[in-house]
């Protein structure tokens, strides 16, 4: 090969390696997650953190506050290649573990992930250390370039507090005007459509559900209970997952090897990709109104276009089929790249550093 062409060769590969690549695909994520009382929210943390190319994940809060809820989101994200993704949790903090009282059929997950996989911002027992998650959100939207999704898949507290938030050291705009400039759109898991009474709006404090709902002035697209409810995940990743997955593991606890409802891991799928090929819109105007008692209807009104709830394209079994076939996939991505790196290491005979 000439010189020239080695040259060439060299700029070329710079040129791959040091362009940015295309962003038009890529999203900003800030997941709101409980992480406590059902294994969906472990799944959605886990593809969106094992997305390869179509998330930034910015910041993780949780809003239930238990320290085990806080540190698993934690293990989870460091697990997948996110160590340094920064979590805010609900205070006042509690040592809070989940029990199943009403079937008891389901198992504590949180706990034991923390304890087992303990890394990123906050290893086992530095629960404390986690953001305050209004403050969290304020700092991650004021520094974030493009707009940004977030994602709600619990309860709706903290951005409620976002919402009443006033200028600060992170931005001089309020919770409105920083929502405004920008969130691009919030994906919310909660409710029943077009009508209903579900957990994520009942299950804490209804009226900070309502006031979220009612008053949030940008886009808002829902997943409903409805959505996720015959979407049964979870059984391939345990039968063929990566012995030492944290997902893997917490499903097995959770479940005791069956599938589960997958309403949070839906909602990230929609957050990350859009409609695609799996989702469309049950409405085309119209807006969610959700009552004190948490309970929600939504108001034929066509002069309002900006809230959607959304609908499968696709038959339960399809979807079922790609959550779990994504599931498997991340789980193995992290163990398969250090496999891949020690192999590329032994073939080209890199030295060992
Ligand atoms: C939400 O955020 C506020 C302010 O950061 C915090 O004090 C509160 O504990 C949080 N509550 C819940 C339930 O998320
Ligand atoms: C935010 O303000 C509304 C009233 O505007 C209030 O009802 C709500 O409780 C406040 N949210 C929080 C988290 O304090
Ligand atoms: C819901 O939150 C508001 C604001 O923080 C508080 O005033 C109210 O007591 C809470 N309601 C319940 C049922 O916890
Ligand atoms: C879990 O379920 C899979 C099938 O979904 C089965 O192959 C496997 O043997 C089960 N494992 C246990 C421990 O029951
Ligand atoms: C990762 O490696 C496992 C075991 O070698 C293999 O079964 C799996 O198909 C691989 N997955 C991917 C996504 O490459
Ligand atoms: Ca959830």
């Amino acid at each position: 090969m000439a010189p020239h062409s080695i040259m060439h060769h060299l700029l070329t590969l710079l040129t791959l390696t040091l362009l940015p690549r295309p962003t038009t695909s890529h999203k900003n994520l800030i997941i709101d997650t409980d992480l406590f009382s059902d294994v969906d929210d472990a799944g959605a943390l886990m593809l969106a953190a094992t997305s390869p190319t179509t998330s930034h994940l910015l910041a993780v809060n949780v809003n239930y506050p238990s320290r085990y809820s806080a540190l698993a989101a934690s293990a989870i994200l460091a697990h997948y290649g996110h160590p340094s993704t920064p979590v805010g949790v609900a205070r006042p903090l509690t040592d809070a573990t989940f029990f199943d009282a009403w079937s008891f059929a389901l198992g504590e997950y949180a706990s034991k992930v923390a304890f087992h996989f303990s890394g990123g911002t906050l290893p086992w027992g530095r629960a404390e250390d986690a953001w305050d998650p209004v403050g969290l959100y304020r700092r991650v939207l004021a520094g974030a370039e493009g707009g940004v999704t977030v994602v709600s898949i619990g309860f709706l507290e903290n951005l409620s507090g976002l919402l009443n938030s006033t200028a600060d050291e992170h931005s001089s705009l309020s919770g409105p005007e920083l929502i405004a400039a920008k969130v691009s759109e919030l994906v919310i898991m909660g409710g029943e459509y077009p009508s209903g009474y579900e957990y994520n709006f009942w299950g804490s404090n209804a009226s900070l559900a309502a006031h979220v709902v009612n008053n949030w002035k940008g886009r808002i697209v829902f997943s409903g209970y409805e959505l996720g409810l015959d979407v049964m995940s979870g059984a391939r990743l345990m039968a063929e997952g990566p012995p030492g997955d944290p997902i893997r593991a917490a499903y097995t606890y959770y479940t005791y090897n069956t599938s589960r409802p997958s309403w949070d891991l839906l909602t990230v799928l929609y957050a990350m990709h859009g409609l695609g090929d799996m989702f469309e819109y049950g409405n085309t105007f119209g807006y969610n109104r959700v009552a004190t008692d948490g309970s929600n209807e939504w108001v034929d009104d066509d002069s309002v276009r900006n809230q959607h709830w959304l609908r499968l394209k696709v038959t339960k079994d399809e979807a079922s089929a790609e959550l779990d076939r994504r599931l498997l996939e991340g789980a193995w991505s992290v163990v398969n790249k250090t496999a891949s790196i020690e192999q590329d290491r032994a073939s080209s005979q890199i030295p060992d550093l």
